[in-house]
């Protein structure tokens, strides 16, 4: 054989040695992350749990407020190991595009259950889709979702906010009588929660229905203050600034009314029930209700937080094949001075 075939021989043993090995190294690291064909096998994406704990995937909205803080901490109270569950939790800094992948992942890693508080209502089809077919059930808590096929989710869980924003008409109502202002112009804004969630539509929706009934009375506007206090005090500062005379403020959570009360502290007015400005809001934070208490607000109306324990009520009930209703309004009041002090005096839930 002569140098030359000597010399190509050894140059076309040694590329084969090095393909064969590279395919050898190929092969090992897709069996390693349990791809065939490109297909991740899912057993190998979830999470190692104890397999008897129930896996249950909860989509928070954010941290955007006492009630959200709340409302977080009956979930993480009831989903723990000593409950018989492992959970994963994920807070979506107030993006929709965050709890969509979420929930992505939440199905990647087939959990046995989602538990979801939507942003905003539109938008969740594709997902709810993927979760329906991969064989998880959806329990939505809070806010709702708008979607064409309603089998997309098991059950709802939460406040009727129309009938929140219906009380908060009623009750402004009662106190104006009160007030022999029954007759005169009453001038009101409204401080308005994220935009197309389902507590701001509910409560926008309930007290526009009372509003109506009342032709004195005069909506100068409504804006969207995110739920946040940063907003809400930016917004009523912009709006004080804008319109001479407001008389009533209704503030659709707490946390913009304590931005609020900073404006309007700022231009020299006074809030309160024999103000300038009467203020009705919702949430009755524990904050909120000493403000009731002393009659800077003069109503709070009640969105109870506690939806943790309904979720897992609702679970329990399908670990063991009983049937759950669609939708379950968790119970509520309105806070006044007649009742928001003996409420503070009650032990924390
Ligand atoms: O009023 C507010 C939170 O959806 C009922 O969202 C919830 C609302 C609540 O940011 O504080």
């Amino acid at each position: 054989m002569t140098e030359n075939k000597r010399e190509w021989f050894r140059i076309t043993v040694t590329v084969l040695i090095v393909l064969a090995v590279a395919m050898f190294a190929a092969g090992l690291m897709l069996l390693g992350c349990g791809e065939i064909n490109g297909e991740k096998k899912l057993e190998d994406m979830r999470t190692p749990v104890d397999e008897n704990l129930t896996v249950v995937g909860v989509s928070q909205v954010g941290s955007e407020s006492v009630w959200r803080t709340a409302n977080t901490e009956s979930i993480q109270n009831v989903f723990t190991k000593e409950n018989g569950y492992f959970l994963i939790f994920d807070n979506a800094r107030q993006k929709q595009e965050n709890q969509i992948k979420a929930l992505r992942s939440f199905i990647s890693q087939r959990v046995d259950y989602i538990v979801f508080s939507p942003l905003t209502e539109d938008g969740w089809d594709t997902v709810l889709q993927e979760a329906k077919e991969a064989g998880i059930p959806v329990i939505l808590i809070d806010r709702k979702v708008n979607v064409k096929d309603t089998s997309l989710y098991t059950t709802w869980i939460g406040s009727d906010f129309t009938r929140e924003g219906r009380m908060a008409g009623t009750v402004l109502a009662k106190y104006l009588t009160r007030q022999g202002r029954q007759d005169d112009t009453i001038r009101i804004v409204v401080l308005q929660g994220t935009e197309g969630a389902t507590a701001t539509i509910g409560r926008t929706r309930g007290f526009r229905e009372v509003a109506q009934q009342h032709d004195n009375w005069i909506i100068l506007e409504q804006v969207d203050a995110e739920f946040t206090t940063a907003k809400g005090e930016e917004e009523m500062e912009r709006l004080l600034d804008k319109y001479e005379d407001i008389d009533v403020l209704i503030s659709q959570n707490d946390d913009m009314t304590f931005g609020a009360l900073e404006a309007i502290d700022r231009a020299g007015k006074t809030a309160g029930t024999d103000g300038d400005i009467m203020i009705i809001s919702f949430d009755a934070v524990k904050n909120a209700l000493k403000l009731v208490a002393d009659g800077v607000i003069t109503a709070d109306i009640e969105c109870n937080p506690h939806q943790g324990e309904y979720a897992e009520t609702v679970i329990e009930r399908l670990e063991k094949g009983d049937p759950v209703a669609k939708l379950y309004f968790v119970p509520e009041t309105v806070y006044t001075k007649n009742n928001a002090a003996t409420a503070l005096e009650e032990p924390e839930d």
